[in-house]
């Protein structure tokens, strides 16, 4: 359903940590249902093609590399107003500005490995979503 859907990763760095599994906790504690769930790796074309809005931005190499360098999980998460709600759970992408109670603020360790993603609008969830998940893997 339009404006009920996000897509999420749990970054390299917070998947090496071992911290999957409380995210997702924190995830599904406040109220998410989850749709679609991968556990996977991008190749760095992947993760080029994944992040190709931030092109000419100046840490868009970092990114790709650092999205490649290890497995992540991939997921669609399901609630009223998924997109909005989701980024508030998330935090500020700079884990310094994120407020407490955030997963940022729990789990981040930097503004490039901040430990998830969280699409930042319905177009993009969608666009995010179908890069991972085929129609018969969403529940
Ligand atoms: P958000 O993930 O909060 O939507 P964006 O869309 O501005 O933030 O940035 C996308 C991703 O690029 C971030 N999740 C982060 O991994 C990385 N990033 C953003 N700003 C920086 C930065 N100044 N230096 C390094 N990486 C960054």
């Amino acid at each position: 359903m339009t404006g009920n859907r996000t897509f999420t990763m749990i970054k390299p760095e917070a998947v090496a940590a071992g911290s999957m599994g409380k995210i997702m906790d924190m995830i599904i504690d406040n109220g998410f249902k989850v749709v679609a769930l991968k556990y996977t790796r991008l190749s760095r074309q992947e993760a080029g093609e994944f992040y190709a809005v931030h092109k000419e931005r100046p840490f868009y190499g970092e990114l790709v590399d650092y999205m490649a360098s290890g497995p992540i999980i991939a997921a669609i998460l399901e609630k009223d107003n998924a997109v909005a709600v989701f980024r508030e759970l998330i935090g500020a992408t700079d884990p310094a500005q994120a407020a407490e109670g955030t997963i940022r603020k729990r789990f981040a360790e930097s503004k490039a490995k901040n430990a998830v993603h969280g699409s930042d609008s319905d177009a993009n969830a969608e666009i995010e979503g179908s890069y991972f998940f085929s129609g018969r893997e969403r529940f």
